[in-house]
């Protein structure tokens, strides 16, 4: 099998030490291994996706993970001039420049120093951002105890229904797959791009709030994930203790590679259908044919790809809108050479037309569980 002889040449060229610490990681819905730093490392250069389950001994019970949630999403889109009004604001020489200074740390490998330190930049810039609304939108560190680099929330209370949750994610970590602790990781598409996406919208949205004082009926979260490269570690840490609170995610919506255009004749967004919530995929399709300028593709990821797989995994719907068709991605990632000259930001401000209309759509939503068909 592909993992074991891969792994068998992992020991060949390193071997196991004994008492070495082992991880146990999670490729597949039934497929679990225990393997070192080091062998994980070269997994992921072979393009193997894993969670890293090492803290959560309880997943081993249930490999396949929480049954999914469904919840009723618009038919209809009827919220043209909110998102247009919204959208007014959007500036991409604004996201240019926070991913210029984002992409400036040496890496943002969540084990280093640098990791560190770019989350509490990441930390400063989302409080300036959201600062016009005062304690109306809060935000949380939230420190994994294994690494340094902490994951950041910010919440916009619902005002009516706050415990529906909608969910935006990005990771703030990046990763030189040669030599993380050592070699340097612009990571500026993978996944400084969603970051920066992210943080465009909340930018919108909080001056329309202010402007407005159109407070959302249901919760709405930005979620900035640290360890994404190591195992979606972040992720599984939160959505994991979502679960375990009972907490009512409605939506989560994953940004992740926002900003490639291999081909700019043909332009589309690729809409991940694996692994993915079908009921909130078809939504936002309905999001992108009404309010946005390019069309999307259907594309597949494969297993625990993104944050949003860590939300599944925990039984929230989750979805995956990334910069095109797989196969058609970024090839820089993971290298010294994922940098910001090599990027479109009008690409990704169609990614932030996105946010925004799954915010005026569902924002006010009045969700329902649906049972089982
Ligand atoms: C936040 O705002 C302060 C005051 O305007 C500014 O000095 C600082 O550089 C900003 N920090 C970030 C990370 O944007
Ligand atoms: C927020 O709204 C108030 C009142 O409308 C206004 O004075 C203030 O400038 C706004 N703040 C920002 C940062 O837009
Ligand atoms: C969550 O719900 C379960 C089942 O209803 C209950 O046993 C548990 O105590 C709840 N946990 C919290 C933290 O509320
Ligand atoms: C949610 O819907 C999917 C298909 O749309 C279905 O496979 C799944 O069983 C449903 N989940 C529940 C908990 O009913
Ligand atoms: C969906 C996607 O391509 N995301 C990228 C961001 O980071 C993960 C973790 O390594 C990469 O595997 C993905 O390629
Ligand atoms: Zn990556």
């Amino acid at each position: 099998m592909k993992v074991a002889s891969l792994l068998s040449l992992a020991s060949w060229v390193i071997p196991r030490f004994k008492d070495e610490e082992l991880r146990t990681i999670q490729i597949s819905q039934t497929e679990v291994l225990d393997v070192t730093d080091h062998e994980k490392l070269l997994l992921k250069r072979q393009g193997v996706r894993f969670f890293d389950i090492t803290a959560f001994p309880s997943f081993l019970r249930s490999k396949e993970g929480s049954k999914v949630v469904n919840y009723s999403y618009p038919k209809q889109l009827t919220n043209e001039k909110k998102v247009s009004e919204i959208l007014e604001r959007c500036d991409t020489k604004a996201m240019f420049e926070d991913l210029a200074l984002f992409t400036n740390f040496y890496t943002r490998y969540y084990k280093s120093e640098y990791g560190y330190e770019s989350a509490t930049w990441l930390s400063n810039r989302l409080r300036n951002v959201t600062k016009s609304l005062g304690d109306r939108a809060t935000q949380f560190h939230v420190d994994h105890h294994d690494w340094k680099q902490f994951s950041i929330i910010v919440r916009i209370q619902g005002s009516e229904t706050p415990e529906n949750l909608i969910v935006f994610g990005s990771h703030q970590d990046s990763m030189n797959l040669i030599f993380p602790s050592s070699l340097p990781a612009p990571g500026a598409d993978d996944n400084g791009s969603g970051t920066v996406t992210n943080i465009e919208a909340l930018r919108i949205y909080t001056y329309y709030l202010n402007k407005t004082q159109d407070w959302p009926r249901n919760t709405i979260e930005f979620h900035f994930y640290s360890a994404e490269e190591g195992g979606l570690l972040g992720s599984l840490d939160i959505f994991t203790h979502y679960a375990q609170q009972n907490q009512t995610v409605v939506a989560m919506i994953q940004q992740d590679m926002t900003g490639y255009v291999e081909d700019s004749q043909n332009e589309h967004l690729g809409l991940i259908t694996d692994h993915t919530s079908p009921l909130l995929t078809n939504f936002l399709k309905r999001v992108i044919k009404k309010y946005l300028n390019i069309p999307y593709v259907e594309t597949k990821c494969g297993y625990a790809c993104s944050d949003h797989s860590s939300a599944t995994r925990n039984g929230y719907p989750a979805a995956l809108v990334i910069e095109s068709d797989f196969s058609k991605k970024n090839k820089y990632i993971h290298t010294t050479m994922d940098t910001l000259d090599r990027l479109s930001f009008d690409h990704m401000a169609e990614h932030v037309k996105l946010i925004i209309g799954t915010i005026a759509e569902l924002g006010n939503w009045r969700f329902e569980r649906l049972s089982n068909e």
